[in-house]
């Protein structure tokens, strides 16, 4: 298995308590997930792993905003001049503008932190950077199978499956699935998501919306009780010329394999009937059971990397996965029944 790799992600490493509804917590998407998906891969066969080459900015263009990019690119800087904040301050967002009520769009940094968010995510000095290596990692695995190898997979974190064209959240600032995907189909190809993510994929299915050359399939723990809340009912279908092209298969909380393998099936079926040619698999093995959405069991990873081999090229992007124990085991388990 081709694998791409990079250091940069370090950049990114998150030290702050983190809000998870009314508590404090540690934050749980840290540079150590990225280090123990890596050594647990040591034990399959056959590991290439590589380091990305960098990214061509242009390729971000694909999915985001230029001025989501510029205000990232340049968000921890500008804070620190604000408040005064040290270098390793860690800039979140704590106001937005009142639902319903005409606003006028800030110019200060505190206030467009609440517009480019919908969460409360740290920008650090280094998250433009390590946000970025994630990215160059999605786009190189789209250039292998692009370029004739039947797979690979990016070790990218910061994820990226809930940012939208103009937003963070979910742990995510640059949406690493949605670029490998948009490059993909930059080069001609139809091309299918499937995000078994545990979370709905709100910024895949966001930047999508309305193109018919993307399916974006999503299985997730229900979000009437589950983030992101908001979005990955069953009844958003895309618009436009993405009409049809949007499926999300939204399950019981703590569902096991046995509710989850027939939505992995519809999945298939949906991929199939779109006539994709190339699929992008947007990996967070925070269904296991310990992450608390879903309930899915170690014994369930190689069934789920049997289910995701489709005969068609595919890039596999990492996305959550958190719980101890759960990256190491849940990873490596899929990849080796993939293949
Ligand atoms: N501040 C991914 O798995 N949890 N993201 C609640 C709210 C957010 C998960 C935290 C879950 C996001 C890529
Ligand atoms: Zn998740």
């Amino acid at each position: 298995m081709l694998v791409y790799a990079n250091p940069d992600h370090r950049l990114h490493d998150p030290a702050e308590p983190h809000r998870f509804g009314g508590v404090l917590l540690p934050p749980a998407e840290t540079a150590a997930r990225a280090d123990r998906i890596l050594s647990a891969l040591t034990c399959l066969p056959a590991v290439d792993v590589r380091v990305p080459e960098p990214l061509d900015e242009q390729d971000l263009l694909l999915v985001h905003e230029p001025h989501y990019l510029e205000f990232l690119r340049a968000a921890h800087s500008r804070w620190r001049a604000a408040t005064g904040a040290p270098a390793d301050g860690e800039a979140v967002a704590y106001i937005r503008p009142l639902p319903g009520t005409p606003w006028r769009p800030p110019t200060h940094v505190d206030a467009q932190l609440g517009i480019y968010s919908n969460d409360v995510d740290p920008i650090l000095e280094g998250t433009w950077l390590a946000a970025r290596s994630a990215a160059a990692s999605a786009v190189a695995a789209a250039r292998a199978v692009h370029g004739g190898h039947d797979a690979a997979y990016a070790i990218s974190r910061p994820p990226g499956h809930h940012a939208g064209p103009a937003t963070f959240g979910g742990y995510c600032y640059l949406n690493n699935t949605a670029l490998a995907a948009a490059w993909l189909a930059s080069r001609g190809a139809r091309v299918a998501v499937v995000d078994v993510d545990t979370h709905h994929g709100n910024g895949t299915q966001a930047v999508f919306w309305t193109r018919g050359d993307v399916l974006t399939v999503s299985i997730h723990g229900d979000p009437e009780v589950h983030f992101p809340f908001f979005t990955g009912f069953a009844e958003e279908r895309g618009e436009d010329d993405g009409s049809g092209a949007n499926l999300n298969l939204p399950l019981p909380s703590g569902s096991g394999w046995a509710q989850y393998a027939p939505a992995l099936e519809k999945a298939r079926r949906a991929v199939s009937t779109f006539g994709a040619d190339v699929l992008v698999v947007a990996l967070g093995v925070d269904t296991h059971v310990t992450d608390g959405v879903l309930a899915l069991a170690d014994e369930d990873y190689p069934l789920l990397g049997q289910a995701l081999r489709t005969g068609m090229p595919t890039v596999i992007v990492q996305e959550g996965g958190y719980g101890e124990g759960v990256l190491e085991h849940a990873v490596p388990a899929v990849l080796a029944a993939f293949t």
